[in-house]
């Protein structure tokens, strides 16, 4: 019998979800957009760390993706009908411990369509990425279809999994939808080991009037997504009809592409004492295989994605948010 926190009430709704990584910064992003949508209760935030908020407004349980035991005790118990698997090690973190981003990423991947399977979960949400794309890809307007040669392990887990998401889904019918996100960039989570997290420490070093050392070099240009456009387009796919969903890998998604020059000189406009140097280390090396920006028509086409937020929007919201963090932190 597992040991939980929480008890949902004896007539759980049918929209209860179960969110993994929730801790990270798609996750808590994540777990409040659902929260807000479905009820508090009805979406169990799951992780290895503790995050005090999310487990203030709502259920909250240890989980480590690798223990299938417990996975399943908590789908069983929680009565799950919906898994947002986002517990992963991203690409920079990847390439300091290769052996336990594989198996973290592929081992918990697996063990998530698994108990899907086994306890007939209804839809699985598991995010790709940009970082299956490599050098032999083009790199504009990069299309949905194209050569995955990844240099990071990240990436080869995240190619693998796409394959294994479609695999379930045709061997078993598991209804696993996929997108690959560019970089995530958001104010009220931090991210952690992924090589587009410069452009969010960024804007962290921007606020403390603090010049910032970026990682990534001046010219290089990836594509990015604002948080709440990277929420919206889960809970679009996740939401749209099952005939909707050609794509049983992952589907391109874009919004925005810039370089950190020009992330810099965005900034600047709003505080124009704010100084960047450029120090480019492997991060650097990383994102020079990927793409710098998306076909994502196909995603368009069949299930309506429409991003919303642009480069200055972005960098004024963000700014004008996270002032206020850390003025009212200041006056504490
Ligand atoms: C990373 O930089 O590793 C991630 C990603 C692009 O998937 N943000």
């Amino acid at each position: 019998m597992v040991t939980t926190n929480k008890t949902f009430p004896e007539s759980a709704s049918p929209k209860t979800i179960l969110v993994t990584g929730a801790s990270g910064q798609l996750g808590v992003e994540l777990v409040y957009n659902l929260r807000q949508k479905y009820g508090s209760n009805q979406v169990l935030a799951t992780d290895i760390g503790e995050n005090t908020l999310l487990k203030e407004k709502g259920p909250f349980e240890w989980l480590d993706v690798l223990d299938k035991k417990r996975l399943s005790e908590l789908i069983s118990h929680y009565q799950i009908v919906e898994i947002y698997h986002l517990a992963a090690i991203l690409s920079a973190n990847g390439e300091k411990n290769i052996s336990l981003a594989w198996r973290l990423n592929m081992n918990g991947l697996l063990n998530v369509l698994e108990t899907a399977r086994e306890l007939q979960v209804q839809r699985v949400f598991w995010p790709s990425t940009i970082a299956v794309f490599g050098p032999d890809a083009p790199r504009k307007n990069t299309p949905q279809d194209v050569p995955l040669h990844p240099t990071t392990v990240y990436g080869i887990s995240k190619v693998a999994g796409e394959h294994w998401c479609a695999y379930y889904n045709r061997r078993f019918g598991v209804d696993v939808r996929s997108i690959r996100y560019p970089g995530l960039i958001g104010y009220r989570s931090q991210p952690g080991g992924g090589t587009t997290d410069y452009a969010v420490d960024l804007f962290y070093s921007a606020i403390k009037g603090k010049p910032f050392v970026s990682p990534v070099d001046r010219n290089t240009r990836l594509p990015m997504m604002y948080m709440d456009d990277a929420v919206k387009a889960a809970y679009d796919i996740m939401n749209a009809d099952s005939d909707q969903i050609r794509i049983r890998t992952g589907y391109n998604v874009g919004a925005m592409s810039f370089t950190p020059k020009e992330l810099a000189d965005a900034v600047k406009q709003i505080i124009p004492s704010f100084e960047i140097q450029y120090v480019p280390d492997e991060r650097d090396q990383i994102a020079a295989n990927w793409p710098d920006s998306l076909d994502d028509s196909a995603a368009r086409e069949d299930w309506g994605w429409n991003p919303k937020f642009g480069l200055e929007f972005m960098v004024s919201d963000i700014i004008a948010n996270l002032s206020d963090v850390f003025s009212s932190s200041r006056e504490n």
